[in-house]
């Protein structure tokens, strides 16, 4: 694993061990945190004994319920592509390195959860939810970094995540790891990583979102499209928090500089989106862009999950790859039924945090 920070805990997997499952095992899962839950920097589970959710703000009655309750509530089991914001942050540099990890295909993972839905929450607990209350605001209990630092906190529109949101207590069959939120996590099929808060104390139904900084201030993107290297003032009605992941398709074989002798390459990888709406097809072009061929679909394993995509290519004389080029490049881009793409070049969605890259993919094979 790709180590960025060793003390709050920055990890990435490299595509050539993430490639190898399915479902990502928690030892190849990325890890981020923003800040140490002290205890919580382990692959064994947390304590969940003294565990308890809150649930206050336009909710009646206000209350708390404890981890035992909820895990006798009934269960339901969600596959989701989890993905930091901040992945493929790294590509943005083609033009302008952006602030932050310089992330590359590998922070993300396909997880398996398990736990309860909000909705059934709300239901079992005869909660009612007031007509005003429009945001869902999800606190960790991770202390801030600094003394005078603020919450992690997250706020997702209350109406497009309460069929869907799940309190999930375990990750592909076990209980959460303490470092990716155990032992309760709020998952939120489709959005990205950083609206999925891990170690989840409180749950606030509101007319607002978050003045957390973490909410407010980070974690968004712009609305108009910006210079690349400028920094203009992030406001409410500029930006957008990053809520629903892009549609986006990555190559993970062949691996960038791998030296290919004459004969077949095996090109494959995965594709997703924020799973309304299938991926309908995936595209490859061996000649940068100029002409684009359809590749083989796999069905994924849930809407919010990875659509692994293959072809074979060849590679000799007058073939897909003509014996005597010295380099190959590969792209590939997704569609789904929405008709939405990747733009060829990420970069004019550049973003001084490098949120959100979703660019044609591309990798540079060496021939021989
Ligand atoms: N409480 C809390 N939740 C959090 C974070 C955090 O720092 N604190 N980091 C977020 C970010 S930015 C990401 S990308 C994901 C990472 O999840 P993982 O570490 O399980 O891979 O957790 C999110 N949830
Ligand atoms: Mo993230």
């Amino acid at each position: 694993m790709l180590v960025h920070d060793t003390i709050t805990g920055v990890v990435e997997a490299p595509v050539h061990l993430l490639r190898e499952h399915r479902v990502t095992p928690k030892e190849r899962m990325f890890v981020r945190n923003n800040q140490v839950l002290p205890g919580g920097l382990t692959l064994s589970p947390y304590p969940s004994a003294n565990w308890d959710l809150e649930l206050s703000g336009l909710v009646r009655p206000s209350r708390r319920i404890s981890f035992s309750d909820l895990a006798r509530l009934e269960q339901t089991d969600t596959v989701a592509v989890l993905q930091c914001a901040g992945n493929g942050r790294a590509f943005y540099a083609r033009t302008v390195m952006a602030k932050g990890t310089q992330w590359r295909r590998g922070g993300m993972a396909q997880v398996r959860w398990k736990g309860v839905r909000l909705k059934q929450l709300l239901d079992s607990l005869g909660m009612l939810v007031g007509t005003d209350a429009r945001f869902l605001t999800a606190e960790g209990r991770d202390p801030a970094a600094t003394p005078d630092g603020d919450d992690f906190e997250q706020s997702v529109p209350l109406a497009d995540v309460l069929e869907t949101a799940l309190l999930a207590t375990h990750m592909n069959g076990e209980p959460i790891p303490a470092i990716h939120g155990g032992p309760l996590r709020l998952v939120l099929p489709g959005y990205f990583g950083s609206m999925n808060v891990k170690w989840v104390s409180r749950l606030r139904f509101e007319a607002h979102t978050s003045m957390s900084r973490h909410h407010a201030r980070r974690y968004r993107t712009f609305r108009e499209r910006i210079e690349p290297g400028s920094q203009p003032v992030i406001t409410e009605e500029t930006t957008n928090p990053t809520w629903r992941q892009k549609i986006k398709s990555v190559i993970w074989s062949p691996l960038d500089d791998e030296q290919r002798l004459p004969g077949p390459i095996a090109v494959g990888g995965v594709a997703w989106n924020d799973g309304r709406t299938e991926i309908v097809a995936v595209e490859l072009s061996v000649d940068g862009g100029i002409s684009w061929r359809r590749v083989n679909l796999e069905a994924p394993l849930s809407p919010y999950g990875w659509y692994p995509w293959n072809v074979t290519l060849w590679y000799g004389w007058n073939r897909d790859i003509n014996r005597g080029d010295k380099i190959a490049e590969f792209r590939v881009r997704a569609f789904d039924a929405f008709g939405r793409s990747q733009p060829d070049d990420g970069s004019v969605h550049w973003n001084p945090s490098g949120y959100e890259w979703f660019g044609v993919d591309s990798v540079t094979i060496v021939l021989r």
